[in-house]
């Protein structure tokens, strides 16, 4: 096992990542800029190592800065969390190069599955359905014409290194299409580096469904059921829940089954994602995340296990605790990402927080950094904390996470508390029907009437 973890990441993941650490008997640092200086990361560490200015790429970002942390500590392993390094192929290997443990999946891994087009090519190969698409990338307008006669317009044109949303053009006819695919190529060249772009059959009205998993990294691999993130706002999560509201038990098994096989089969190590669209009864594959995510929490929740103590007991060589018979999912959890910003126009809103009172009670939890007098820095995402809630059942659930939304004070800077309140009021969220359209179009609509 390891002695030191430092934990290359900020607010409330390096938290989450800290008190695993901790409960394992494990040495904690924290890297931090400037402008976290103050903290509860830091604070709660056991050493901290400030690695340079605020702006990340010259701190979180900074591959030199955190492996010289490193050294100067004695670190023997990384946690990169989510975001910053977390997906960064080339800094699992210079760690390596440094005798330092990397947290996370091989960075072979980690690479394909960075590349859209790579990414869908080995789940295809691994028997996980995926969406009607090209074989590979698409370069030429025949070559575009050709896919997309054979699988159908409407057709979406995504880019190869892109992921998240970003670089997607529809095309709804041949008319739209060559210049869809120019567009998106010269996109997609400006803001990846890599005009790669790859056809699917562009599916109208899907839910976001992603199943979790967990590899001991020789062979050995379990799924821990999904979570529901189709309530999203310009590709940012909002609210995820699991199990979703859309599948039944021999669903969840059947996708399950099919993910955990296709992770023993390709020697996946540690927790990963893997992400489909859910329409009409099918799923269909479309990226794989290979870090922890955001709304990890909502499987702990529903399952009982501790996804980052899985995370480095397996990169230190363990076996995973637990096969796939003993997962259980019991119940049902909800995770609201509460953001500093304005509830309905989202504009971020940095300050200091003069007041807050985060809720408590049986099946309440609140991952955040934040506390009274905290400065949140204009520097980073506005992610202030998530409020998970668990119940027996969806309907307790949503009850108390209404309850403990109403309970949950923050003073001195806006968030996105009363959009939650609004959404736990909404019939159509409390039956669960809900597409990856719905939140934009609710809130198109006006649906949100903050003061
Ligand atoms: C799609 C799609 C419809 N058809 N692919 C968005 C981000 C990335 N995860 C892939 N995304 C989509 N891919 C096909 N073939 C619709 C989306 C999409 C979306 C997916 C999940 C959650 C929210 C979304 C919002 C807009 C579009």
């Amino acid at each position: 096992m390891f002695d030191k973890i430092l934990i290359a990441n900020r607010g409330e993941i390096a938290l989450r990542i800290l008190r695993a650490a901790k409960e394992l008997g494990i040495a904690t640092v924290a890297v931090h800029s400037t402008a976290d200086a103050d903290a509860m990361h830091v604070r709660l560490a056991d050493e901290s190592v400030c690695i340079g200015p605020p702006p990340a790429r010259d701190s979180y970002l900074n591959i030199p800065q955190i492996i010289a942390a490193c050294e100067i500590t004695g670190a023997d392993a990384v946690h990169p969390g989510y975001g910053f390094l977390s997906e960064n192929a080339r800094f699992a290997e210079v760690l390596g190069h440094h005798g330092i443990a990397f947290i996370g999946p091989k960075a072979e891994h980690i690479r394909v599955m960075g590349d859209k087009i790579e990414a869908k090519r080995t789940a295809k190969r691994l028997g996980i359905p995926c969406v009607p698409g090209s074989e590979g990338g698409v370069a030429d307008p025949d070559e575009a014409r050709r896919v997309a006669a054979e699988i159908g317009y409407p057709v979406l044109i995504k880019a190869a290194s892109g992921g998240g949303g970003r670089g997607m053009k529809v095309a709804r006819s041949e008319e739209d299409l060559e210049s869809a695919l120019a567009t998106a190529r010269i996109e997609a060249k400006a803001a990846f580096g890599d005009d790669a772009v790859y056809i699917e059959k562009y599916l109208e009205k899907p839910r976001h469904i992603e199943v979790q998993v967990l590899g001991d990294g020789r062979g050995g691999a379990i799924h821990l059921a999904e979570r529901d993130c189709s309530l999203q706002r310009r590709h940012q999560k909002v609210w995820e829940e699991g199990p979703s509201p859309a599948l039944n038990p021999e669903m969840r098994e059947q996708i399950g089954g099919v993910c955990a096989r296709a992770m023993q089969d390709l020697g996946y190590t540690g927790a990963g994602t893997i992400e489909f669209l859910y329409e009409d009864g099918a799923f269909y594959f479309i990226e794989m995340n290979t870090r922890i995510q955001v709304e990890h929490p909502v499987t702990e929740m529903i399952t009982g296990i501790d996804l980052v103590n899985e995370q480095i007991r397996v990169a230190a060589g363990a076996p995973l605790s637990l096969r796939q018979e003993d997962v259980r999912v019991e119940g049902h959890a909800i995770e609201c990402r509460i953001n500093a910003e304005h509830p309905a126009t989202f504009r971020p809103s940095p300050g200091t927080i003069t007041y807050f009172h985060p809720p408590g009670g049986l099946g309440v939890r609140v991952d955040s950094a934040a506390f009274q007098g905290y400065r949140i820095p204009p520097h980073y995402d506005s992610l202030l904390g998530k409020l998970i809630v668990h119940g027996r059942t969806r309907n307790e659930c949503l009850m108390r996470l209404r309850r403990a939304l109403d309970e949950f004070v923050v003073d001195g800077v806006d968030t996105t508390l009363p959009l939650f309140r609004t959404l736990v009021r909404n019939p159509d969220v409390q039956n669960g029907l809900y597409d990856i359209h719905w939140l934009e179009e609710f809130l198109k609509t006006g649906g949100l009437d903050v003061a």
